[in-house]
């Protein structure tokens, strides 16, 4: 599928895709156009009959390193408690944590995993994996070095971020003085370390305000790391006008941000990051302001969440659904969302997230006839192969 055609969802019918040595796209088109050099000089020839390629998923926003789960939470929320005042008392993030500073390396490896294997089943091939459960110095770089492993593990490109600002842990009685000990230690050890691709804070009523959050992007800018958001999830917290003021590569959430802040964020390039899976799970009714992001040309982002607490979703088609019935995305809005948009998102659409010439050949062959089919269904999750770096990765049991 080539962006720059104006096809719906840029197919090309019986086309055919050449990956070079170096595991890149080579050439892409009608094979009635493939230059027959290309075909006499390939190793192997693979058919898809009736199947539609599409890019690999990039899945850029997820927190699935972690131990323990929160399915006590969810228990609670269905009889009346509300996220915010679990978070209060003690439960929410800050008993993800608990859970996870107890458990090591090992354990936190083999939980998360389980959680990997499945989103690269369901045709991810990059994947954006967070910090921020274990709030200490010790349990941070744990999960960001967890996070590295996983890629090898399980066949998947992994990008880091430092969620340093996730939530106040317990020890600290005054949030100025976490927001310190993370400018002044953890930033640096983490950028000394090269453990993080970027950098990510929770700007909430319940989390972090707007001025902590400056503070710690400026420190984080200051030491090369680009930075993202977690905007105006539950309230208004000025989080999208936050975002585009500090150049950030994605705001993510956006639910409850100001009419007036996207402008600016339109203006800044940053790319729209939506998680249907959290609004899902918080049976959340207010709705990011898709319209909008649309008509001022925001490139709007799909992504799962994954995490314990208000998205425990390792389905990427499942997310594109979510989207879609949701948000009111058009099934090709999502898929675009969750590959050149993704990609984008974590500041490497260079390389990845469609399918062209130079870029890495991460490929999801579907047994569909038609690439509408991809976010329509619920559950399904019809592919017959994910191709990663130019070789077969998954076979599908699809049909
Ligand atoms: N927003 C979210 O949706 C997750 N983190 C965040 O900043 C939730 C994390 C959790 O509840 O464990
Ligand atoms: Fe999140």
């Amino acid at each position: 599928m080539d962006p720059a055609s104006r096809t719906p969802y840029g197919l090309v019918n019986d086309g055919a895709l050449v990956v070079a040595d170096d595991a890149t796209i080579a050439w892409i088109g009608p094979v009635d156009d493939l230059p027959p050099e290309l075909l006499a000089s390939a190793r192997t020839v693979e058919g898809v009959d009736g199947g539609v390629i599409t890019p690999g998923f990039v899945d850029c926003h997820t927190h699935l390193v972690y131990a323990g789960n929160r399915a006590r939470d969810f228990e609670m929320r269905l009889s009346g408690a509300h996220y915010a005042d679990i978070a209060r008392t003690g439960g929410g993030i800050l008993s993800t944590v608990r859970a996870t500073r107890e458990a090591g390396f090992a354990r936190l490896q083999a939980a998360s995993e389980q959680r990997l294997h499945a989103l690269a089943r369901s045709g991810v091939t990059t994947v954006e994996i967070k910090s921020g459960y274990g709030l200490d110095r010790e349990t941070e770089l744990t999960m960001l070095r967890v996070a590295r492993s996983l890629g090898a593990r399980c066949g998947v490109d992994v990008r880091t971020t430092y969620l340093g600002l996730h939530a106040v842990p317990p020890g600290f009685t005054d949030s100025e003085a976490y927001v310190d000990f993370v400018i002044e230690e953890m930033l640096p050890l983490v950028a000394a370390e090269r453990l993080a691709d970027a950098v990510d804070a929770f700007c909430e009523t319940i989390a972090f305000s707007r001025a902590q959050v400056a503070r710690y992007f400026e420190a984080a800018q200051r030491l090369g790391l680009p930075v993202k958001l977690h905007a105006d999830q539950l309230s208004d917290g000025g989080g999208a006008s936050l975002a585009a003021e500090y150049h950030a590569l994605s705001a993510d959430h956006l639910e409850h941000a100001a009419p007036e802040a996207l402008l600016a964020l339109a203006q800044s390039g940053a790319v729209a990051v939506l998680l249907p899976g959290a609004a899902y799970f918080l049976r959340e009714t207010k709705r990011p302001p898709v319209a909008e992001l649309r008509r001022l040309g925001v490139p709007i982002a799909i992504s799962t969440d994954c995490n314990p607490g208000t998205s425990p979703l390792v389905s990427m088609p499942l997310a594109l659904n979510l989207a879609c019935t949701l948000y009111g995305l058009t099934p090709e809005e999502a898929l675009t969302g969750a590959t050149r948009n993704a990609a984008r998102a974590l500041g490497i659409g260079e390389r990845i997230g469609t399918l062209r010439p130079g870029q890495v050949a991460d490929l999801v062959v579907w047994d569909v006839d038609h690439p509408r089919e991809i976010a329509y269904g619920i559950g399904m999750e019809p592919i017959r192969a994910v191709v990663r770096h130019g070789q077969p990765h998954y076979r599908g049991d699809s049909r």
